[in-house]
């Protein structure tokens, strides 16, 4: 059922007394999880945003920054149950803002940097949130004119907070003032935040997260990560993404104790030598990342020697890329297949060097359910293939304000229908085979097809389109545009399908990387588009 105030459905009672019984669900907030390590070990580094010139939080300055900048949200009418959509790059002030946020039981909604208008627009009015942070600039883009339009036609956004020169908006540095005692915070069984799916729908859906399940995920992170105090954790993928903020994540490493150093860039031009500097201990990649460490590091000066793990998922990782990575790094490879909805696998530390190269590991939780069927449902015989479905003390029941979908993407006894395609090894680690679902896995980043079909379809001289992966050996997927054109319609150029799509903003590894016009699309029996016809069609195409 849909609990009030949730706006999506929740665990049943009787798994949420199990959940707690067990010790998974520990009674924590975040807000409260800070102001502990903040209590316990005041003058420990919790933050190094390394540029442009270094800065640093002490537990104790993140806990006392945190309480202002929620005073200062507060006394501007944000209150409890708020959706705030938060679009920051790997920044100290991100970190901020979000323990501000859980402070005040407002609910951060995560766009990632490269979101423009279409994904922002869309989670503003959807979440019908009350403000938005963003940088001045980033990477090239002005974030504050797309505030703007987005704001002029959002009546719930009454604020825009802007980290640098805040223009229309109002500075993020205007925000803090001395914390007020504010009572009734979040509860741990409450909403922390909203996640974004990887979306396989024309709209991204919004995951409810709780304080309770979402802690559970990092602390049982830091068990099988071997995360503690010491822990230097280099934030290198985008931070508001599930994979390094919780496995084990910024948010870990926080919950441990230990170190978060922001990583503005992802090339080892710029990790390395931060890597040597400030003594990382472990990070997480995307296998393209991978690919580009494991060749850079033999070549390279930088000390990397003081990192010890290196965690590796998003998307599936090939074993030969997996077996060149520990000598070229002189670190542990962890593999991780996990989502933002839930379920987290990790191969161990301690497991073999086989399984390690050859899995994508097993659950966090012994609670985690697992359960690998055929198109009819029916469980396949140990070690076959089939669909994944799981349930479990960190994996939502339901998308937010999404009944609907909920319906599908969901079993009536509240398995989450992953869409992976996996089997089970006899030691209970899973192998990702392949995917049921219709996305495309652009290096990790995620593609919902019918998300970008549906911006194409808004050409003047597109009858219709459909997109589809085409294998790729350094993202391992790129996205191929089947267009057809309107009878009559002047002749385009790929290059002008692909303007069309970044003019209408979007993010840009969303745009089709090749587009391809074509008179009809296969069929299946029941005269839908067939994807898989496209795509073996596509397989063998000519690229442009
Ligand atoms: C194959 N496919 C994988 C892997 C994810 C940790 C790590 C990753 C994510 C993540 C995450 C894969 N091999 N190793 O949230 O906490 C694909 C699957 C999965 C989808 C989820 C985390 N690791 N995938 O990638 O929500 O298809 O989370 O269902 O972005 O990525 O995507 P996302």
């Amino acid at each position: 059922a849909t609990t009030p105030g949730l706006d999506a459905p929740t665990w049943p009672a009787e798994f949420a007394e199990r959940y707690r019984a067990a010790g998974y669900w520990r009674g924590e907030t975040f807000g409260g999880m800070l102001r502990e390590r903040a209590a316990a070990h005041p003058e420990r580094t919790a933050l190094v945003d390394p540029a442009p010139a270094r800065r640093t939080w002490t537990y104790r300055e993140l806990d006392e920054r945190a309480d202002r900048l929620a005073a200062g949200f507060a006394a501007r009418g944000i209150a409890k149950g708020d959706r705030v959509v938060v679009q920051l790059p790997n920044i100290g002030e991100f970190i901020e803002v979000v323990f501000a946020l859980f402070r005040i039981g407002a609910l951060p909604v995560y766009a990632l940097p490269a979101h423009r208008e279409t994904e922002i627009g869309y989670f503003c009015s959807f979440a019908e949130a009350t403000a938005y942070v963003i940088p001045d600039r980033h990477a090239g883009f002005d974030h504050r004119a797309l505030a703007a339009k987005v704001k002029a036609r959002t009546p719930s956004l009454r604020h825009v907070f802007v980290v640098g020169d805040p223009g229309e908006h109002t500075a993020l540095s205007d925000v803090p003032c001395d914390p007020v005692a504010t009572p009734g915070g979040p509860k741990p069984h409450e909403l922390a935040f909203l996640q974004l799916s990887g979306g396989t729908t024309g709209v991204p859906k919004l995951i409810p997260r709780t304080h309770d399940d979402y802690l559970y995920s990092l602390w049982g992170s830091n068990e099988i990560c071997g995360v503690d105090a010491d822990t230097r954790f280099l934030v290198v993928l985008p931070a508001a993404h599930n994979f390094p903020m919780s496995s084990p994540g910024w948010l870990g490493v926080l919950y441990a104790g230990g170190t978060a150093v922001l990583c503005p860039r992802p090339d080892p031009a710029t990790a390395f030598p931060l890597i040597e500097r400030e003594r990382i201990t472990m990070t997480g990649l995307v296998p393209p990342l991978a690919l580009v460490w494991t060749e850079a590091a033999p070549e390279s000066a930088c000390d990397l020697s003081s990192l010890d793990v290196l965690l590796v998922g998003g998307a599936k990782y090939s074993e030969q890329a997996a077996r060149r990575l520990e000598p070229a790094l002189g670190c542990r490879l962890q593999q991780v297949f996990g989502m933002a909805e839930g379920l987290v696998n990790y191969t161990r530390l301690d497991d073999d060097q086989e399984t390690v190269v050859t899995t994508q590991g097993r659950p966090i939780s012994p609670d985690d359910e697992i359960r690998i069927v055929d198109a009819a449902g029916q469980e396949v015989a140990e070690g076959e293939f089939g669909h994944l479905l799981t349930r479990g003390p960190y994996t939502i029941r339901g998308y937010w304000r999404a009944p609907e979908h909920n319906a599908t993407a969901f079993t009536q006894d509240g398995f989450y229908r992953t869409g992976d395609i996996v089997r089970r090894t006899g030691t209970g680690h899973l192998v990702v085979e392949g995917r049921a679902k219709d996305q495309i896995n652009r290096g990790g980043e995620k593609i919902a097809p019918e998300e970008v079909e549906n911006l194409i379809l808004a050409h003047p001289a597109v009858h219709d389109v459909s997109i589809v992966a085409v294998p790729d050996d350094y993202l391992g997927e790129r996205t191929l545009a089947y267009v057809i054109l309107r009878e009559g319609a002047e002749p385009l150029k790929p290059a002008a399908v692909k303007r069309f799509v970044r003019e209408r903003g979007i993010a840009a590894y969303k745009v089709p990387d090749l587009v391809e016009f074509v008179d009809a699309f296969p069929q299946t029996g029941i005269g839908k588009v067939s994807k898989k016809g496209l795509r073996s069609t596509a397989a063998t195409a000519e690229q442009h």
